[in-house]
């Protein structure tokens, strides 16, 4: 099928990382893919090599005259331009036209998830849009990479060539969150074991900077990797420091390391609700003393309570990770879920 894919960049990494995820997967299933987005600068570095099937194309306004393809999957609510709309609404065989809402864990992602929205007005008028949600239960529409597990022996074989670790026994803690007013206090708690901070560019690195770092703790600057080299990076981590979308998911399919997720800051304090919802499903087969240490942290981490003198123990933290890992690979996936969704509207 040609899918046409339309990415606008309100912020940071995370809707081009999404928008190029599934544009690289479609791509490697067949597809052919344009991936229409009004900031391509990011893929510089996350993907240098492209991807087969994948075309990156400028988002104009008005938009370029092209006829569209079979699917048109909006990211994130971002709006196609009214004259590719126009086209959609006049072309014999109407593209199946999709909504790729956010990530969240919160229980109307279950009741949303698959909605239909008549266009009842506008250039797009008499044209059906449907509402497709990623999650991590059954009754959404998964995740975009369930089943992309690194094995952590060749991960950490990569980390070590890359001069990242001095040797085996020192633990390796990647950074890739926002500003945090908790991480001096969490440095704290991970000393004095030996650890490499693996940073990544952006706001951690920049608080970093200002910050006498505990003993024990080594910075290592990173440069942007690509997406695949990221996802190892993940596997490669004792405990892994996300945030936003993309890297939260990736750290909890890609990687058997505990993760600690910082979710996007937004101004009504969304991210509250968020969390705790996310808390709920990540630990519902857990019991406390754990469980509770572990939301404890995952708290603290979003400002929403003081960190705790010492980190959950790593044994019991990997083993919850692990089998919250299994619970994932066995959901299907995003994609393999998007394609069968649009298979069944077109029939
Ligand atoms: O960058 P993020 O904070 O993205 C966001 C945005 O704020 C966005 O507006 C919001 O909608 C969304 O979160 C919820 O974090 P995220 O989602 O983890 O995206 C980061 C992307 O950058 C991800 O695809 C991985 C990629 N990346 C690399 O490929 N290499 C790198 O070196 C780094 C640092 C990131």
């Amino acid at each position: 099928m040609l899918w046409d894919l339309f990415c606008r960049v309100i912020d940071n990494f995370g809707d081009i990382g999404v928008s190029w995820r599934l544009a690289a997967e479609l791509g490697r299933r067949g597809h052919q893919v344009r991936l229409w987005t009004d900031d391509a600068s990011a893929l510089a570095w996350m993907a240098p090599t492209g991807a087969p099937g994948v075309r990156v194309l400028q988002w104009t306004d008005p938009a370029l005259d092209s006829a569209p393809g079979d699917v048109v999957v909006e990211t994130f609510g971002c709006a196609p331009p009214d004259a590719f709309l126009a086209r959609m609404a006049q072309v014999r065989q109407t593209p199946v036209w999709i909504n790729l809402e956010y990530l969240s864990a919160e229980p109307y992602v279950e009741r949303s998830h698959g909605l239909l929205s008549p266009q009842f007005s506008g250039p797009a008028a008499g044209l059906k849009k449907w509402f497709f949600y990623p999650g991590f239960t059954a009754a959404t529409g998964g995740l975009m990479s369930a089943g992309a597990l690194i094995a952590v022996d060749q991960a950490r074989a990569w980390a070590h060539e890359m001069g990242w670790q001095r040797d085996a026994q020192e633990q390796l803690v990647t950074v890739f969150c926002y500003q945090n007013p908790v991480l001096p206090a969490l440095l704290q708690t991970l000393s004095p074991q030996r650890c490499a901070l693996l940073v990544a560019p952006g706001p951690a690195r920049a608080q970093l900077q200002t910050l006498d770092l505990p003993p024990g703790l080594r910075q290592v600057d990173l440069p942007y990797l690509s997406q695949a080299d990221f996802d190892r990076l993940l596997a490669c981590a004792d405990l892994n420091l996300v945030r936003g979308e993309d890297s939260f998911v990736r750290a909890q399919c890609c990687a058997t390391g505990p993760f600690l997720w910082q979710a996007y800051p937004q101004h009504d304090g969304a991210q509250g609700p968020k969390l705790e919802a996310f808390l709920d499903l990540y630990l519902a087969d857990q019991a406390p003393p754990l469980a509770t240490e572990i939301r404890a942290v995952f708290r603290a981490f979003n400002d929403r309570g003081s960190v705790p003198n010492s980190l959950p123990g790593r044994g019991g933290w990997r083993a919850v990770q692990a089998a919250w890992g299994r619970k994932l690979q066995a959901q299907t996936d995003l994609c393999s879920q998007l394609i069968a969704f649009v298979r069944q509207k077109q029939a």
